[in-house]
């Protein structure tokens, strides 16, 4: 009990020293919201790219929130480096924040959290009761599933050399209102007392409700069933978005007018849910869920429905070329937007590839024009188009990714570029009435053709 109270102690003097491992996304805005809340930061990477990067000063994420507030080169109490084993003699307190994608096969790789805990296990000061702090997001079980056999093969021993902890990552790129300083968070973990000396950590570094869950497996769930639920709620809209066209109605009518209820939860249809939260998350509740043998029907269904959305557009895409008279040879299509967000440069798990597969699989050539990603971040397959007055001959136009700058393009300008003036609104933002009084003939994704 001393440790912790020691621990608390140094909370409360700002003395305690915090190691970031993974310095991507979450990673670098949480070392620099304990950085700016006046802790010593241990900041590790296993990218020297990023590492110089953040040395410099300088963003290596995709997100703009980012971009200025790298704290610069020479700065106090701000210590970044490639090297574990160098940062983590030094700290209280190790948050590991490092990916958890899934495979090809849709399962939940856990290779980065088992390297990073390995890495930060053989480096703790025996004695020392190092609190590891696992924020990935993960199922149920994985972060005693996955660490407690290297802690047992390293003789390692809970209470005293180490502690282990879970505190999911809440942290929306794009959205400052909701950056680490300002999302509320839970903490899981077996030992109560370190739950609670963690809820007086992260309470320096947000302002919004922190709390103590239980065990580690409350905190897991919590997290995955957040994204869970909103990948089900997409996916319901989505499905509506190819219902109700059939039926000669704008599913977005129909939304609108059902938002007027009070508890009605309001999403939007679109060409699909990319990210690496939204389409990634409800596959870790699917493995946990078939670990134990209890059907997760309606989950695996919403991933399915949203997983389909892009084919699906592509078909219309087809039939709306076909009936403009334009076969799949010799046509080109323009996205506007490849990034799976708005006003993020983020290509992971974009819908944007399937479907620009989708198309070319029909001999349809695809360009696109994205002003928040480079021309690396793009597959070889599409032409690359810099600048809006670049795009050139094409025959549609689809609204990928409601980028401000995609959203407010001169439309009449763009119109006098297009072999045909054919315009899809795939995320529902665009005033299709206005665009289409500048010449083009518009469609959307769940209005009717
Ligand atoms: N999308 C829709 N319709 C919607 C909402 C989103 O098609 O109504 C699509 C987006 O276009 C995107 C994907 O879903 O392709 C994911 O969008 P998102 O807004 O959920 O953004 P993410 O993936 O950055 O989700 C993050 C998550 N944050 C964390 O995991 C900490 C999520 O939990 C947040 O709810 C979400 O931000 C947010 O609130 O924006």
């Amino acid at each position: 009990m001393d440790v912790l109270r020691a621990f608390a102690d140094k909370i409360a003097d700002g003395q305690t020293k915090v190691g970031i491992i993974g310095l991507g996304y979450v990673g670098l805005p949480t070392a620099i919201g304990f950085h700016d809340a006046g802790f010593e930061v241990w900041g590790v990477d296993v990218s020297q790219r990023t590492v110089d990067l953040v040395l410099a000063g300088k963003n290596p994420t995709g997100d703009p929130d980012v971009d200025d507030i790298v704290p610069g080169p020479g700065t106090e109490r701000w210590n970044i480096t490639t090297s574990t084993p160098e940062a983590v003699p030094h700290c209280d307190v190790v948050l590991v924040t490092v990916p958890t994608p899934i495979t090809h096969d849709l399962k939940p790789d856990l290779s980065y959290v088992e390297a990073a805990g390995r890495a930060v296990f053989e480096s703790i000061k025996k004695g020392s009761n190092t609190i590891v702090v696992l924020e990935s997001t993960v199922y149920p079980g994985v972060t005693a599933q996955t660490w407690m056999p290297i802690i047992e093969e390293l003789g390692l021993v809970i209470g005293e050399d180490l502690e282990i902890a879970y505190c999911p990552e809440r942290f929306n790129p794009g959205d400052a209102a909701h950056g680490v300083r300002s999302v509320a968070r839970v903490i899981g973990c077996t030992n109560p007392d370190v739950g609670n000396a963690l809820v007086e950590l992260y309470s320096r570094l947000t302002s919004e409700d922190v709390r103590y869950v239980g065990k580690l497996e409350v905190a897991e769930a919590a997290k995955v069933i957040e994204n869970v639920q909103r990948d089900i709620n997409i996916a319901l809209v989505n499905e509506l978005a190819r219902i109700f066209p059939a039926l000669d109605v704008d599913v977005e009518d129909v939304l609108s007018a059902a938002a007027t209820k009070w508890n009605f939860h309001r999403y939007t249809p679109g060409v699909g849910v990319g990210g690496h939260c939204i389409p990634v998350d409800p596959y870790y509740m699917i493995q946990r869920a078939a670990d134990v043998g209890v059907p997760a029907g309606l989950i695996t269904a919403a991933r399915a429905v949203n997983r389909s959305m892009p084919n699906h557009v592509a078909q219309v895409l087809i039939d709306i070329l076909w009936k403009a008279g334009l076969s799949a040879e010799n046509t080109k299509v323009l996205f506007l937007g490849w990034s799976y967000k708005a006003e993020v440069g983020d290509p992971r798990e974009t819908p944007a590839e399937p479907l620009a597969e989708a198309l070319q699989n029909r001999g349809i050539q695809v360009g696109v024009f994205d002003p928040h990603l480079s021309e690396e971040s793009l597959p070889d397959s599409v032409e690359f188009i810099g600048d809006i007055s670049e795009a050139k001959g094409f025959n549609l136009a689809v609204l990928v990714t409601a980028h401000k700058v995609c959203v407010e393009l001169d439309w009449s300008a763009l119109a006098s570029n297009m072999n045909t003036a054919i315009l899809y609104d795939g995320r529902r933002v665009l005033d299709l009435e206005a665009i289409g009084a500048q010449g083009w003939e518009v469609y959307a994704v769940g209005r009717p053709l």
